[in-house]
C-alpha cells in the first residue's frame, strides 16, 4: 500500500513526513520542494504481545509506503496547477493525505495570501477533476473515434462509463464521491484517476490552535462528508519535536498538548479504514509476522497473500481470533480445549486479528 501526502507549497507536508517516518532530514531540505519517501512499520500493539508469547527468531511488520510528493507550480492565472512529474507520481498512490494548513506563521508565508482552508481544499480538488476531464476527454474521442471505424463491443461498454464520469466531473463532484457500478469502476481502474483516490484531508495546526480542532473538523466534514473521504487534525510542528523523543517523554508531551493519539497511529488508522484493509497474524518461534489484506478476503485468498502458491495448494486454515487467544493466555492447548480453535475452509472470511495457519498440500 501507497500512501501518498499532497497539499500546497508550505503546508507541512515534509514536517508530517518526517514524523510519522521517524526520518529527520537536513533542515535545508525543510521547505523545499523534493520528493521523499519511506517504508513505514504499522504499529500495532497486538504484535508486541504476541512477540512476548512466542519470542520469535524473526518479527515483521505490516508496512506501507509513504511519498511525501512534490510538484505544484503557479500556473498564469496565478491557481496553483500540477506538473506531469506530480501526475505520475501520484497515479501510483493508493489513498492522498491531502496536508491543509491553519498554522499561521510570519516566517512562512501562505502562496495563496491568507490562511483559508476550505479555499485550499476546493482549489486542488478543482485541479483534481481538472486533471481526470482531461484524461477522460482524450479517452472518450479516442474510443468514438474507434468505434466510428471498426464498431467494438467493449467500446461500446466502455463509452457510457466514461461519458458518466466525465458528467459528474463536469459538475464538480469528485469520482470517489459519485455513485459507480462496480462495472463502472472496472472500466475506470485503468484511467488512475485522481478523484478516485481514497482521500484523507489532515488539517496542520498550531500549538495555539489545538482547542479548535474539532471547529475545524466539523466544517470541513460539512463540505467534504462524501465517501471515501475523512479528515483529521494534527498539530504539526510539535509532533515533530515529539517524534524525536524517546517513548517516555513523548507520553508527556502528548499529555501536555492533549494529543490522544499520535499522528503516525491516527493517518494509519484510518488509511486502513479509507482502504477498507485489515490485519491477520501468522505466529511461531520462527516468526511472528502481521499481514494487511481487503476486508472481506477469504482465507484461501488470504492464504495467496503469504504466498501465491498457498492459493492454489490450500487446504485448510487452523483460525484463531487475537483476542480470544490472548484471553486464554497465549497458549494453543488452552484455545483448542476451550473450542476457540477453528479448522476453516476456503471460504471462510477472515476477520480483522485472526491468527492463521494455513495447511496446503
Ligand atoms: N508554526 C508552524 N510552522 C510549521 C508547522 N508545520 C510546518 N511548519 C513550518 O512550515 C514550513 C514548511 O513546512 P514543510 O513541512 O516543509 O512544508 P511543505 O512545503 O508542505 O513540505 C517549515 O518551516 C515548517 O517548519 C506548524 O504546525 N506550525
Ligand atoms: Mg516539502
Amino acid at each position: 500500500m501507497q500512501i501518498g501526502i499532497v497539499g500546497l507549497p508550505f503546508s507541512g507536508k515534509t514536517t508530517l513526513f518526517q514524523t510519522i517516518a521517524h526520518v529527520h532530514l537536513d533542515p535545508s531540505a525543510v521547505g523545499k520542494n523534493e520528493t521523499h519517501q519511506a517504508v513505514i512499520k504499522v504499529p500495532d500493539e497486538r504484535m508486541e504481545r504476541l512477540i512476548e508469547i512466542f519470542q520469535p527468531q524473526k518479527v515483521t511488520n505490516a508496512t506501507i509506503e509513504l511519498v511525501d510528493v512534490v510538484g505544484l507550480k503557479k500556473g498564469d492565472s496565478g491557481s496553483t496547477q500540477f506538473t506531469n512529474n506530480f501526475l505520475s507520481a501520484v497515479k501510483t498512490n493508493d489513498a492522498l493525505v491531502q496536508v491543509v494548513r491553519l498554522f499561521d506563521d510570519a516566517a512562512v508565508p501562505h502562496p495563496d495570501g491568507p490562511i483559508d482552508m476550505i479555499r485550499d481544499i476546493a482549489s486542488f480538488e478543482t485541479e483534481f477533476i481538472i486533471s481526470d476531464m482531461a484524461i477522460l476527454e482524450n479517452r472518450i474521442d479516442k474510443v468514438k473515434k474507434q468505434i466510428q471505424k471498426s464498431g467494438g463491443e467493449l467500446l461500446k461498454r466502455e463509452l457510457p462509463t466514461l461519458e458518466k464520469s466525465y458528467d459528474i466531473l463536469h459538475r464538480e463532484i469528485s469520482l470517489r464521491e459519485a455513485e459507480l457500478s462496480s462495472d463502472d469502476l472496472i472500466i475506470l481502474k485503468s484511467f488512475s484517476l485522481l478523484t478516485m483516490k481514497p482521500m484523507l484531508i489532515a488539517l496542520n495546526l498550531d500549538e495555539t490552535q489545538k482547542d479548535e480542532a474539532d471547529t475545524h473538523l466539523e466544517k470541513v466534514r460539512d463540505v467534504k462528508a462524501g465517501k471515501n473521504t475523512k479528515a483529521l487534525s494534527f498539530l504539526g510542528k510539535i509532533e515533530m519535536e515529539m517524534s524525536e523523543l524517546s517513548e517516555e517523554d513523548a507520553e508527556l508531551f502528548m499529555d501536555e498538548y492533549s494529543i490522544k493519539e499520535s499522528a503516525l497511529h491516527m493517518l494509519i488508522r484510518e488509511a486502513y479504514d479509507l482502504l477498507g484493509l485489515q490485519s491477520f497474524f501468522t505466529v511461531g518461534e520462527d516468526e511472528c509476522r502481521a499481514w494487511t489484506i481487503k476486508k472481506g478476503m477469504t482465507a484461501q485468498e488470504a492464504a495467496g497473500a503469504i504466498h501465491t502458491d498457498f492459493f492454489s495448494k490450500f487446504i485448510r486454515a487452523e483460525v484463531v481470533g487475537y483476542d480470544d487467544f490472548i484471553e486464554h493466555g497465549g497458549s494453543f492447548p488452552r484455545v483448542k480445549e476451550h473450542g476457540m480453535w477453528r479448522l476453516e475452509g476456503k471460504e471462510y472470511i477472515v476477520k480483522e486479528g485472526d491468527i492463521l495457519s494455513i495447511r496446503h498440500s
